[in-house]
């Protein structure tokens, strides 16, 4: 007997993908955790029946979220990632030689169970003697911690439930506030397709806040449209500066010096509504 796993990812949109085995599925305090084997993509992270992740396509989110800031910022010794507990952004994050802390608060220590139990190549990185791991709420963290980081990362889920204060403007005057005076931040801002109008807001209060504002973008397969987007606010650095040849290598499959500028290219329907 076939058996498959569909999201919901609109009203009217299903995807489905073919299941070989189910291996982790509990319900933690927060929401449904679910670990997949799927023919297409390999092992599959599912939070309330939503695709957070996959092994065969994960490389393009957890690259884009983390390495675009990392290199815009010069000095990015003190990092926070806020969610993510399946561990993809932590991996990439420690790739930098200049990151000395990396603080990981997340808010479920069942993703992490889950990860760290069946999601070994995205999880590698917890065991890392530069990362601390806090099981708390990002939004509390971030309250406490005045100019603490130098780079934010919000690596949440979509804007539902846990994660939805994680969209809101009280929270990334937070965020502005924990980042110290040449700080900036990186979160998960939906997609360009489906969620025009929280693209739009969240665009408007980071520039309301943040001196420079960016959305950038890449293609993440098993998310609603396929196309995603990320919002980039800054005190001092513009990504858009970069320059190429300070971009080291990074053993990386989907970010590279020439992806860091294109990612911020955006179509017009996309620059039409940011307007
Ligand atoms: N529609 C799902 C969006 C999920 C974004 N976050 C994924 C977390 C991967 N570390």
């Amino acid at each position: 007997m076939e058996v498959w796993f569909t999201e919901d990812q609109t009203s009217n949109l299903k995807i489905s993908c073919k299941v070989k085995e189910v291996l982790y599925h509990r319900i933690s305090d927060f929401q449904k955790v679910v670990v997949i084997d799927t023919v297409e993509f390999g092992r599959m992270l599912t939070l309330d029946d939503v695709i957070q992740t996959t092994e065969k396509e994960e490389f393009v989110y957890h690259e884009l979220i983390t390495h675009v800031g990392l290199v815009t910022h010069p000095e990015p010794c003190r990092v926070l990632v806020i969610g993510g507990g399946d561990g993809g952004s932590i991996r990439e994050v420690i790739k930098h030689d200049k990151v000395q802390e990396v603080v990981h608060v997340e808010i479920d220590d069942k993703v992490m169970e889950a990860a760290k139990m069946f999601l070994p190549t995205l999880s590698s990185g917890f065991n890392s003697p530069k990362v601390e791991i806090r099981v708390e709420d990002g939004i509390k963290h971030v309250k406490e911690h005045k100019n603490t980081y130098d780079m934010i990362i919000i690596d949440s889920s979509d804007p539902v439930g846990p994660a939805k204060g994680l969209f809101s403007k009280e929270f990334y005057q937070t965020v502005f506030e924990a980042l110290k005076e040449d700080g900036l931040f990186v979160a998960q801002t939906e997609s360009p397709f489906f969620n025009q109008d929280l693209i739009k807001n969240v665009h408007d209060s980071v520039g309301n806040i943040f001196p420079i504002n960016h959305l950038f973008c890449g293609v993440i397969p098993t998310y609603p449209g396929g196309y995603w987007s990320f919002t980039m606010g800054s005190k001092i650095y513009d990504p858009l500066n970069v320059d190429n040849k300070n971009i080291s290598e990074l053993n990386t499959r989907w970010y590279s010096p020439d992806i860091h500028k294109a990612a911020f290219i955006l179509p017009p329907f996309v620059k039409n509504y940011l307007k």
